[in-house]
């Protein structure tokens, strides 16, 4: 597959907010909304957001929000997260059917059960997971914070890693740890083989950043692995004037924006042009317009889930700091 490229973003002629852009705009006015745009989502959606970032970032962002609703274009459970920090705060999602990989990959019974097999062992999860499995787990970690939050247990404790077997693997690396991985994977991520990474390294001679959720033969072609909030200073500080990114490719946009002057190259998959993320391409324009038009679909979180699941988020949030 042919590599798509995208030119520097500041020779680039600023384009006047779309019809639907300004509607939102002023519908989130109406609403005394805020929305907060995962750097998965369409640019659409990114251009017209309060706060664009990661889940950490969003996380802080939700939690410390004073609108009376917060629209939240990502997927499922980056929306419940927001609920389960804010219960106050009506939660809108563009979307409900934007699930993940990783989530269906971990169904909190089995895990549940998996426990069990370990007594005694602290349960980090990846905020990837369901309510459920959060409440489950010790305390949550993202793909930023992840060898932060596990470096502060004690090296002797014992820990279960889930959902994603990938991102834990990275995380003995740095770490020097063993743990217990739970093995679920994001099959977007896991779809990247070390073979077209090396070519095209190769080929356009600019270094790859990756995501920590692509397999270890993968990742280890690559010269950075590190969260998507950690990509725009890593792609800032790199001495090249092309860089390629190996992660969902709606990334760029948020990557142009804050390092305008280089080139960013989306790294193909084995059977697709760029990566892409079913479940957050199901945000779209037209949906965020109608849910803050509709009030719906609210997101909503049994009560005694939540109480469990925002003390293991509140934690990371703590531990972050
Ligand atoms: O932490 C997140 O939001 C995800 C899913 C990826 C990343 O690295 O930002």
């Amino acid at each position: 597959m042919k590599p798509v490229i995208f030119q520097p973003y500041q020779n680039e002629p600023k384009k006047p907010l779309s019809a639907i852009q300004q509607e939102v705009l002023r519908l989130k006015k109406e609403r005394n909304a805020v929305i907060l745009a995962h750097n998965y989502v369409a640019n659409e959606i990114q251009e017209v957001a309060d706060f664009v970032g990661d889940s950490l970032g969003l996380s802080y962002s939700a939690r410390d929000a004073k609108a009376d609703v917060i629209v939240f274009c990502g997927v499922d459970f980056m929306a419940e997260t927001a609920k389960i920090l804010n219960p106050a705060k009506t939660v809108l999602m563009p979307d409900p059917a934007s699930g993940c990989s990783l989530e269906e990959s971990c169904p909190a019974a089995e895990l549940a059960a998996f426990k069990k097999q370990y007594p005694g062992a602290k349960v980090v999860s990846y905020i990837n997971c369901s309510g459920a499995v959060k409440a489950l787990s010790d305390v949550i970690c993202t793909s930023g914070n992840a060898v932060k939050i596990v470096e502060h247990f004690p090296k002797d404790e014992q820990i279960i890693f889930a959902p994603d077997r990938y991102l834990g693997s990275w995380v003995e690396e740095q770490t020097g740890r063993k743990m217990i991985l739970w093995d679920g994977c994001c099959c977007a991520h896991a779809s990247y083989n070390a073979e077209t990474l090396k070519k095209l390294r190769e080929e356009l001679n600019a270094p790859i950043v990756c995501h920590p959720e692509c397999q270890k033969s993968a990742r280890d072609v690559c010269d950075c692995v590190c969260s998507t909030e950690k990509m725009i200073k890593w792609a800032r500080e790199n001495p090249s004037e092309t860089i390629i990114v190996a992660t969902v490719a709606q990334m760029i946009h948020r990557l142009r924006r804050e390092v305008p002057n280089k080139t960013f190259v989306a790294a193909p998959p084995p059977n697709a042009d760029r990566l892409s993320c079913r479940h957050m391409d199901k945000n779209t324009i037209e949906k965020l317009r109608d849910c803050l038009k509709n009030m719906s679909p609210q997101v909503s979180v049994d009560e005694e889930i939540a109480q469990k699941a925002r003390a293991a988020i509140e934690k990371m949030l703590e531990w972050s700091k």
